[in-house]
């Protein structure tokens, strides 16, 4: 694709930063009005409070607790009347502060309401225990309308529908850091399109891909237990009369490096622990499977178990999720002994054969077990693990390797089956469920990507994944801007363009040509004296003057992503960006006499061949001939956002209330952050520097009419309501009267509220003093 049409396409100018308490209503004409406001206490928590007394700058302001507090005035922030409690899209609220946005989700989340709407964004806060939202019954309510509270539900059910009336495709693009609730949020979409049916099971298959992905895509880490390290699109199609006809699952970039290397506390793919817990009798003896805890991949984390997670039983679910999306038995033994090889070959062992480092593999149990799975000849093993073919002209050379280099071509040997594996059956799924003749060609995606990252050390994990949310986060900000403006437009009102905050600087920094992160670490890549260090230098060298960039000490960075800044190191960059498997290993595996590595050699030979970019590719002779895995990753999310943007969106954004993965605890701060960032506070104050109060002429007119003085209840609701406006002086740049709605500024509906309250009180209080009378 047209990739440069992407970059620059559209750019918007950030707005300056206005106050650092980002889009807090706290003008003076929204404190005259307000009747209690937050408080700011020393631990950074916000308190609601009445003011008592202003003298001067400060004020006296009473805590619930009868506690009273002198504050500066200026830094109390106006709170919503109590009708607002817990309203179920941030829209309604009369004041849009970030005390206020915090107080309405906790205040719901108290309640197991963990969904709340932020105007078109759904916002789920991770419950982190079961909650009675889900099921049949509630799928059936949704799907009836009878419930119209927030819910992923509601998302696929509205896209179903604008499929079916505007005959577009849709997405759900589902996005929130690590641990946010990603991963289940998909699957609780999946799980109401699949509702829809299809016939010959092709739903049920559709949801049995989610344990098979999560065994060998997902692992534990200290962010998440369940932590995806992959990213997913899944594309569900749909026939003509709404059954589903089938699905197609595309994956970016598996985290591989986790294969061979995790660290302490963490966890390789779940799967290995499952293989090695709940494999029977037989199949341990076919594979000559030991304990988890013999493994040295295993071993290293010093990690094998995850609370309230029996890996056995989950092993007995992924072998019947495979039966159903028609991987044979067969097939599936062939798995699990590519399984078994790769942890038998992390026990391979080296000896030191002369004095100049060069190693051997140790002939044992580990070299012949790896032989015998992958079903190539011993010493054809030995031979791949300890030398090297190079290719210089026409000459060939053979050359020893070294303890380290032997160690870098078992453990490639190693993630690449693993890679390769993860890939085959991504395919044989899609085979299973490749979309029936009958298709409309209309389909509903679901993107679910691995969240932001921000560990005590980054790696190129870390680097590319932060990269992979930076693009989605582009996506989000430039769409729902768009649409924004589009309503306005819609209903003919006066609307000046308001810019706003974009992460395009970060973008530029990652992919600006050739001056950017990417293209300078191709560039080093490329050459074969090119370290850590140099790279780390380089970066350091051309890109100190974007904003969004920090060289640090030695080999480290540091990159301002929109969800915070995050330190990498640069060791391992190069290798893992070259991740070059070399061709004594593919030859390896084609003379294998199964045939997953023979499959999996002939994958790697095709990837092989395609053109290279960068400009000094020769330089690293043949096993250079392919893409970088950083310009391979970019070129999928380019394609990925193409894709999407030819779809109708519609975003959720899980957030993570607390890092202990705990059930009913919300910590302000944590939360408050990720709206910050996430870009949904983006949202709202987009809408807040517009009229981010909307009322049809009908609703206002009943809801405010009777406090008109003067009887006009014959007229037209429009009419009712411009009296309404004139008789409560609402100034005119508070306001926009539209074709069907009325637009208000933040705070104006607050002020008529309260009217109403108070007048309705008093006729209550008129009421039951005339009954008083009668009696
Ligand atoms: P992620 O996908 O956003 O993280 P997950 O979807 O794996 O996060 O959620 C993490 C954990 O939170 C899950 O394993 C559940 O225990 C819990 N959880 C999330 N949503 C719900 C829910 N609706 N109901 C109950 N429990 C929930 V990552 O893949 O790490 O970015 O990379
Ligand atoms: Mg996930």
């Amino acid at each position: 694709g047209d990739e440069s049409s992407l970059v620059d396409e559209d750019p918007i100018v950030p707005l300056p930063e206005s106050n650092d308490r980002r889009w807090s209503d706290t003008s003076v004409y929204a404190r005259k009005k307000a009747l209690q406001f937050w408080v700011q206490l020393p631990n950074g928590n916000w308190e609601l409070g009445k003011v008592l007394s202003t003298s001067g700058e400060e004020s006296v302001i009473k805590l619930p607790e009868g506690n009273v507090l002198k504050v500066i005035s200026e830094t109390l922030v106006p709170a919503n009347p109590d009708i607002l409690d817990g309203v179920d899209d941030l829209m309604q609220l009369s004041y849009l502060n970030e005390p206020s946005v915090l107080y309405n989700l906790e205040y719901r989340y108290n309640q197991d309401m963990i969904y709340t709407k932020a105007g078109p964004v759904l916002v789920a806060v991770n419950p982190f225990k079961e909650v009675p939202l889900y099921g049949d019954s509630n799928i059936e309510a949704y799907r009836k309308r009878s419930n119209q509270s927030p819910h992923v539900y509601a998302i696929a059910d509205t896209a179903i529908r604008e499929m079916i009336r505007d005959e577009v495709n849709q997405s759900i693009i589902i996005s929130g850091e690590s641990g946010a609730g990603k991963t289940e949020t998909a699957k609780i979409a999946m799980q109401y399109l699949a509702s829809l049916g299809g016939g010959s099971g092709i739903e049920n298959e559709i949801l049995k891909t989610n344990p098979i992905l999560e065994a060998f895509g997902n692992a534990k880490t200290l962010r998440n237990d369940n932590s995806s390290r992959f990213g997913k699109l899944i594309e569900i199609h749909f026939s003509e009369t709404r059954k589903i006809s089938g699905a197609k699952i595309q994956t970016f970039l598996l985290e591989k490096s986790r294969v061979v290397q995790c660290a302490e506390g963490e966890r390789s793919y779940h799967i290995f622990y499952q293989l090695c817990a709940g494999a029977s009798p037989a199949l341990r003896e076919k594979l000559n499977l030991t304990s988890a805890k013999e493994y040295n991949y295993l071993r290293q984390s010093n990690c094998y178990s995850i609370k309230g997670v029996d890996d056995a039983e989950r092993f007995q679910a992924v072998q019947e999720a495979l039966d159903i999306v028609h991987v044979s038995k067969d097939d599936q033994e062939s798995v699990f002994a590519m399984l078994a090889a790769v942890l038998w070959l992390g026990n391979v062992s080296f000896s030191i054969i002369d004095n100049e480092n060069h190693a051997e593999p140790e002939s044992d149990e580990s070299l012949s077990t790896v032989a015998r799975l992958i079903g190539c000849n011993i010493n054809d093993l030995k031979l791949a693990l300890s030398k090297r073919n190079i290719k210089v002209r026409n000459e060939t050379f053979v050359q020893k390797l070294t303890l380290s280099q032997a160690i870098d071509a078992r453990d490639a040997l190693a993630k690449s089956i693993y890679a390769c594996l993860f890939d085959w059956l991504v395919e044989q799924i899609n085979k299973s469920l490749a979309v029936g003749k009958r298709r409309t060609g209309r389909s509903i995606s679901i993107l679910d990507i691995y969240g932001f990252e921000s560990f005590n050390k980054n790696s190129f994990e870390q680097f590319c994944i932060n990269y992979a949310n930076e693009r989605l986060q582009q996506h989000f900000n430039r769409h729902l801007f768009k649409l924004e403006q589009e309503e306005y437009i819609k209903d003919g009102i006066d609307w000046t363009r308001v810019d706003f905050e974009d992460n395009q600087t970060c973008l530029r920094l990652f992919e600006k040509k050739p001056l950017g992160l990417l293209s300078l670490l191709d560039e080093e890549s490329t050459f074969p004296n090119g370290t850590d260090l140099t790279l780390a230098n380089k970066l350091k060298e051309h890109l100190s003057d974007n904003s969004c960039f920090r060289g640090d000490r030695g080999k480290t960075f540091t990159v301002a992503h929109y969800a915070g800044e995050v330190t990498y190191e640069t060791t391992g960059f190069l290798e893992k960006n070259r991740d070059l498997l070399h061709s004594d290993s593919i030859k390896l595996l084609s003379s294998c006499s199964r045939h997953l590595p023979q499959a999996f050699a002939s994958s790697m030979l095709v990837h092989s061949e395609k053109p290279v970019v960068g400009p000094l590719h020769k330089a690293g002779g043949a096993d250079s001939q392919r893409l970088s895995v950083a310009t391979k990753f970019k070129g999928q999310l380019f394609e990925l956002m193409q894709r999407l943007g030819k779809t109708t969106p519609h975003f959720i954004r899980c957030i993570k209330p607390n890092s202990v993965q705990s059930p009913g605890l919300y910590e302000q701060e944590l939360v408050l952050q990720q709206l910050r960032c996430c870009g949904v506070l983006e949202v709202v104050r987009i809408s807040r520097s517009g009229f981010p109060t909307r009322m049809s002429h009908q609703k206002f007119a009943l809801r405010y009419g009777f406090l008109l003085l003067e009887s006009i209840a014959a007229k037209d609701p429009l009419s009712v309501s411009v009296a309404i406006l004139h008789q409560f002086n609402i100034l005119p740049e508070m306001y926009q009267v539209g074709y069907t709605k009325l637009f208000f500024r933040t705070g104006q509906i607050g002020v008529l509220e309260d009217t109403r309250n108070r007048t309705l009180h008093g006729i209550l209080r008129l009421q039951s003093c005339f009954r008083g009378h009668q009696a």
